[in-house]
């Protein structure tokens, strides 16, 4: 059942006229202007909830800018849209499927529907084996086949059953088992899995086999080669998989298959889209890691910002706010990128995950109805950890042509206080969002005794809008906050842009045509190619130059 009423198209609805009419007359006001003109603006456009504090202050905007906003949110349905989510239809309509990630956060004891069908509990029994096994491999219960205890985990899984833990690993390293070596392959390039291995005692390493279908080409291949390397190195007895594969995944049947026992599997549902499950059994590598205590408390935080969304007046609601403001650069601007700029080393593999989170969802061309859209849908993500890019390509940030608005990421404590680190780490975020909204005018430059020559090189004009997030630590409930306020901003973004941000159509292409040459790729005469003539010559290139079969 869809739960979509026909809407009128987008750039007809009378809200987006008006914001179009307000962005004429807001253009080219200067947030220089804004700062003098409103003293009290740092605190006026900020709002702090469910522990995370968004400083939305540097942004182009006036109040009626954001009562627009808000107006264009209400007249897409973003209220009802949260309702329909919240209660587990089917918003996936071209999937036929509920998107119901933030089921997996809740609580126990709260009835979750899926179909009529009650679903919480066997959430939380999912859940209660995860940390069953978990504290086995933790504590050295689960042995190997040799008898060795499990020191090293490699979670093997691609798109969302790679990036999400991969992120929260390398976010939550902080809480994880230092004794332990957790690694993540993902590409099917034979590389990953090579070095991911290479220096690994095959008795103490366990493999998680991710994959919401047990039926995709990299994760099943890298599966074998996993599963081939094990055997090898234990004396060639297929026995020994029992002992160093356990899966996550919906489909029993293929775990069977691959020979993985099914009280091995950890087991979730079709409601639970690929980018937004690493808060489902995909995270068993995270709990591991963290322990099921700390992954519990990331749960909570991810719960506690679903119910801010669900809850928080769209003008005081931060995942809202922030998907609002996309729309308002993405649409109004006509801003092509948005980067995202975590003052955090643990927070690395963010930005990776986020453009996953953000550019599958709403990288979509045609509206739920299947209409194609006369206006732009998801910018291009991007972003690295501060103050490496400082050195990089904030230049393009700060006098390029091109405007990027930018949401900065950072912590009021650090998990590693050594001398003034922290301090001056955090001292350039304050400064590069100050430089990129103030910039340095040319009178400045001139006081400053600039020579002529160079005053037009030095000057920034400024008015490059960014978002602060500033959170107290990076804790496991900090983690989650931070993910479910962009996946919520995501979801807002999709619902004022009337698109399916839960299907990933896209994607089935590539994978087809790759079947076909893979066939071609292994014939032993010359292959009756019958591509372009580019795809064609690379083909008989590469058959010619690789190895002798
Ligand atoms: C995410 C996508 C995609 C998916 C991978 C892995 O939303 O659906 O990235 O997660 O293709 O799929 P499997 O988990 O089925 O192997």
């Amino acid at each position: 059942m869809t739960v979509e009423p026909k809407r009128p198209p987008l750039t007809d609805l009378p809200e987006w006229k008006a914001l179009g009419e307000h962005f004429r007359k807001i253009r080219d006001v200067h947030l220089r202007e804004f700062f003098a003109g409103d003293p009290k603006r740092g605190e006026r456009f900020a709002v702090e909830d469910a522990g995370l504090y968004l400083d939305y202050s540097k942004n182009r905007i006036t109040g009626e800018t954001l009562a627009l906003l808000v107006a264009l949110a209400e007249a897409c349905g973003l209220s009802q849209r949260i309702e329909a989510m919240f209660r587990g239809e089917k918003i996936n309509t071209t999937e036929g499927r509920a998107a119901l990630h933030v089921a997996l956060r809740m609580p126990r004891g709260r009835p979750v529907f899926v179909d009529g069908q009650d679903v919480g509990s066997a959430m939380h029994e999912v859940l209660d084996r995860m940390a069953d096994f978990a504290g086995r491999v933790r504590d050295g219960a689960w042995k190997g086949y040799t008898g060795k205890r499990i020191r090293n985990v490699i979670n093997i899984g691609i798109g969302g059953s790679d990036l999400g833990p991969v992120m929260a690993y390398e976010a939550l390293r902080h809480y994880s088992r230092r004794d332990m070596t957790f690694r993540f392959v993902s590409n099917i390039d034979g590389t990953d899995f090579a070095e991911a291995a290479r220096d690994l005692n095959a008795e103490e390493t366990l493999f998680i086999v991710s994959s919401k279908t047990f039926t995709t080409v990299e994760t099943m291949t890298n599966a074998r080669t996993a599963r081939r390397w094990t055997v090898q190195a234990l004396g060639g007895d297929e026995r020994s998989v029992a002992r160093h594969f356990v899966a996550v995944s919906t489909n029993a049947g293929e775990v069977a298959k691959f020979g993985i026992d099914t009280a091995h599997m950890f087991g979730f549902w079709d409601w639970v889209g690929g980018r937004y499950s690493m808060d489902s059994a995909i995270g068993l590598s995270t709990m591991i890691a963290i322990g099921p205590e700390n992954f519990r408390a990331m749960l909570d935080g991810f719960h506690a910002m679903d119910e801010h969304f669900r809850t928080a007046p769209f003008a005081r609601n931060l995942p809202a706010l922030m998907g609002l403001l996309s729309v308002w650069y993405n649409n109004f601007f006509g801003a092509q990128t948005s980067a995202v700029l975590p003052y955090d080393r643990y927070l690395k593999r963010f930005p990776a995950y986020l453009q996953q989170l953000t550019m599958e969802s709403n990288g979509k061309h045609v509206t739920l109805e299947g209409a194609y859209v006369d206006y732009e849908t998801g910018p291009v993500f991007w972003g690295e950890p501060g103050t490496n890019g400082q050195h990089s390509f904030y230049q393009l940030l700060h006098q390029g042509t091109k405007l990027v608005p930018c949401d900065f990421i950072g912590f009021c404590r650090t998990l590693n206080p050594l001398g003034n680190h922290h301090d001056l780490l955090m001292a350039n975020l304050f400064a590069q969002t100050e430089a990129l909204a103030l910039g340095r005018t040319e009178d400045e430059l001139r006081a400053e005794g600039t020579p002529d020559r160079l005053v037009a090189h030095r000057i920034c004009k400024g008015n490059r809008p960014s978002n602060t997030i500033l959170g107290e630590e990076l804790t496991p409930g900090t983690l989650g906050r931070l993910v479910a306020l962009y996946e919520h901003s995501v979801f807002t973004q999709g619902v004022v842009w009337q698109i399916d941000s839960f299907d990933q159509w896209g994607v089935e292409l590539g994978k087809v045509l790759a079947k076909k040459i893979v066939a071609e790729l292994g014939e032993t005469g010359e292959p009756d190619l019958r591509h372009d003539s580019s795809t064609n010559a690379l083909i008989r290139r590469y058959r010619r130059f690789r190895p002798p079969q």
